[in-house]
């Protein structure tokens, strides 16, 4: 005893390689408790326990924005709209980016209702609002690649989901995942469109794609400003780059659409079809790899992320498409 003591006191034993084990050892072991807990938590059931199906989103009017609802703060929410399930390890940890400017009673409708989904499905989520700056014509697909961008900086997420700001999904067996070989469409029935697939090619709405599909589609296209088609260019892009479509059952993808009119600032763009045509000849230049915004903040709010985005303004006419310069 009086030999152990001696020996725990002496400075040898601190000196000893196996005193340096047993060092690297308790930092290893309070890392995984105090830093890493979800490493050691075991993997969420295949099938959440909480989940509940059917589930009309039912929508009280009128709408109340976010600051009327006081931006709701949740105990399970942590800021910036970041959640993890307590109990097990996510099986998918999803980035929801949602593109907006001027839809604050859907945003307030959008988050009251998606938290508690997403909650459901036990996922490792973070909602990020992306916003464009300004009044000129709006551009999603700037929004969405910026929003990608962005995420990406936050975490390594599994999934991206690109989510209308305005739409609900009604059955959470829809689950806000993806799967690692096909980008996915998960707003398969609307309301707006009496709960069937809008048309074959229809990639809008909802969407889920990983990083890596996101890749290899170099993204949305830049150049798509207004109303239109910048879906249908995605849809080309998946194809371009050899990958095929899949959507959960009708039955289960199924969405309410809150009812507007359309946004000043993005009228239908005409000009858009002609581009749409040219999707073969501009994919790989024109996307993800070749985007520029500038990113004014970044606000963590207690049930988003908000990054408010300067996505440039349109050029003039003799400066798009191909057209020739004037001289
Ligand atoms: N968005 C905004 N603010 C805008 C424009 C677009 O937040 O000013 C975002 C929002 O996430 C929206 C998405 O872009 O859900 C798509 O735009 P949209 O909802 O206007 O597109 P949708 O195809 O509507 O649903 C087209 C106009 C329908 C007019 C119907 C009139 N009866
Ligand atoms: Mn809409």
């Amino acid at each position: 005893m009086g030999h152990c003591r001696h020996l725990w006191r002496s400075r040898r034993l601190w000196r000893s390689p196996f005193s340096l084990v047993l060092l690297a050892a308790a930092f290893a072991l309070s890392y995984a408790f105090f830093a890493a807990p979800s490493a050691l938590q075991a993997e969420c059931p295949v099938v959440s326990p909480l989940l509940i199906g059917p589930q009309p989103a039912n929508l009280t009017f009128p709408l109340l924005t976010l600051e009327a609802m006081g931006n709701k703060r949740s105990t399970s929410v942590s800021a910036g709209g970041l959640y993890r399930p307590p109990d097990c390890r996510a099986r998918h940890r999803t980035a929801i980016v949602v593109p907006y400017r001027k839809r604050p009673t859907h945003l307030g409708a959008l988050l009251d209702h998606l938290h508690p989904f997403l909650q459901r499905q036990q996922l490792h989520y973070r909602i990020y609002l992306v916003e464009q700056w300004g009044n000129g014509t709006f551009n999603k697909g700037r929004l969405y690649n910026a929003g990608v961008r962005e995420a990406l900086r936050d975490a390594t997420w599994s999934c991206i989901v690109f989510h209308d700001v305005d739409l609900l999904p009604e059955d959470d067996r829809n689950i806000y995942g993806c799967r690692r070989d096909k980008p996915s469409h998960l707003s398969v029935a609307i309301d707006k469109f009496a709960y069937r697939l809008h048309y074959p090619q229809a990639f809008g709405g909802v969407v889920a794609m990983t990083p890596e599909q996101f890749r290899k589609t170099n993204g949305y296209s830049n150049q798509f400003w207004g109303w239109g088609q910048e879906d249908d260019n995605l849809w080309q892009r998946v194809i371009l780059s050899g990958m095929q479509v899949v959507r959960p059952p009708v039955a289960i993808a199924r969405y309410k659409m809150i009812k507007h009119q359309r946004d000043a600032g993005n009228e239908r763009n005409p000009r858009n079809v002609d581009l749409l045509r040219r999707t073969k000849l501009d994919w790989s230049s024109d996307g993800f790899n070749s985007l520029t915004y500038k990113l004014l903040f970044k606000e963590l709010e207690p049930l988003y992320t908000h990054l408010m985005v300067d996505v440039g303004k349109k050029a003039p006419s003799y400066l798009r498409g191909n057209t020739t310069t004037p001289a």
